[in-house]
């Protein structure tokens, strides 16, 4: 095969690398949270197969329902929540399950109730859906209290108690980025293995950015201190240049690229919506979890968002999340000190 590259023989999937970690766990491991991460796994599959060739089976457009939020659904959206409370439920591994799509937890019955609890947004951003435009799936897992048969109470816990958190974004492949609590990984699907291979290990997020992601439509809605930092951005001091201005719409899209940019996302609360738009257990709570794992920072401008703790399962939080020395720089814009 000469001039032809040998394919690899000794490929690192996402199941292969979790299992290591399970090793080096020990005694500690089950191997319960290895086939949690399976079922997800399915999951996006499943979902990455539809999203691909949706347009063809007319999965595109609205399914004619509102969700709780009082969002159109989109077909695509019923299905995805469809196949992750079907899986998350069959693996056995599951006491509740919060979905955005469904306004009230859903409680595992005893035949199939296991010790772990998941939050997700099955299809986040499927507003960009009919623009082919990237779209994913987002997921924080919590392991049950102990002594806990599964309530409502073992997800309102601050997102510092997740044991695991990420997202699969659907672009023009399908990518899943995972944390476990020790660093964060992302993973390739190879649609003709239909495995997830470790193709970005150890993602770092550099300490500082030069990109900034925004929806500036609300700017006239914004407080002092954001319009005040992204004027410290577009019109820095001489010398220095401006930030560059990227913004999908699409949390997981803004988010991956701010992983591997550095940069900063921002959904800040405005005279407009009291406590931002992103939902805290399932938006906010998986994305500041990976952040803070790359070593970045994530923050309401006022504190921690890991610290908080939910009070409902949909309630609302502002976020600032990216690079360590950009996030600092709107935390003293906060603190009314000016920026960088
Ligand atoms: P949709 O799922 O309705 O498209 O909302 C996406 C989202 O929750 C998140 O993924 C984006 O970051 C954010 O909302 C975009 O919101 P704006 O359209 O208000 O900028």
């Amino acid at each position: 095969m000469s001039g032809e590259e040998l394919p690899s023989t000794d490929i690192i999937t996402l199941t292969r690398h979790v299992l290591s970690d399970q090793f080096r766990a020990g005694a500690v491991a089950t191997g319960d949270l290895t086939l949690l991460l399976t079922a997800i796994q399915t999951t996006s599959k499943f979902i990455a197969t539809n999203v691909r060739k949706a347009r063809l089976i007319n999965l595109v457009g609205l399914a004619g329902e509102t969700n709780v939020q009082g969002e159109e659904q989109k077909k695509l959206d019923v299905l995805s929540n469809d196949i992750m409370i079907n899986s998350l439920r069959a693996s056995g591994k599951t006491a509740v399950l919060v979905s955005e799509e469904l306004e009230e937890a859903v409680i595992i019955e005893d035949k199939y109730k296991g010790n772990y609890c998941v939050v997700f947004d099955p299809l986040d951003g499927s507003s960009n859906i009919d623009a082919g435009v990237n779209i994913g799936t987002i997921f924080g897992i919590y392991r049950i209290k102990p002594g806990s048969k599964g309530t409502i109470e073992d997800v309102l816990r601050p997102g510092s108690e997740m044991v695991a958190a990420g997202y699969t974004m659907y672009g023009s492949s399908a990518n899943l980025v995972l944390t476990t609590g020790n660093g964060v990984n992302g993973y390739t699907l190879d649609a003709a293995l239909g495995e997830f291979i470790l193709t970005h290990p150890d993602i770092r997020i550099p300490p500082r950015g030069k990109i900034y992601s925004f929806n500036e439509g609300n700017a006239m809605y914004f407080h002092p201190p954001v319009v005040n930092y992204l004027n410290s951005l577009k019109f820095p001091p001489s010398g220095k240049s401006p930030y560059s201005a990227r913004y999908i719409g699409s949390m997981v899209a803004d988010v991956h690229r701010t992983l591997l940019y550095g940069g900063i996302f921002g959904y800040p609360d405005d005279k407009k919506s009291k406590s931002g738009k992103l939902r805290l257990l399932y938006e906010a709570f998986p994305m500041a979890f990976l952040t803070e794992q790359a070593g970045g920072l994530a923050t309401t401008g006022t504190k921690r968002i890991l610290d908080i703790v939910p009070t409902s399962i949909h309630q609302r939080c502002p976020v600032f999340l990216g690079s360590r020395d950009d996030v600092q720089d709107v935390l003293k814009f906060y603190k009314g000190g000016g920026g960088a």
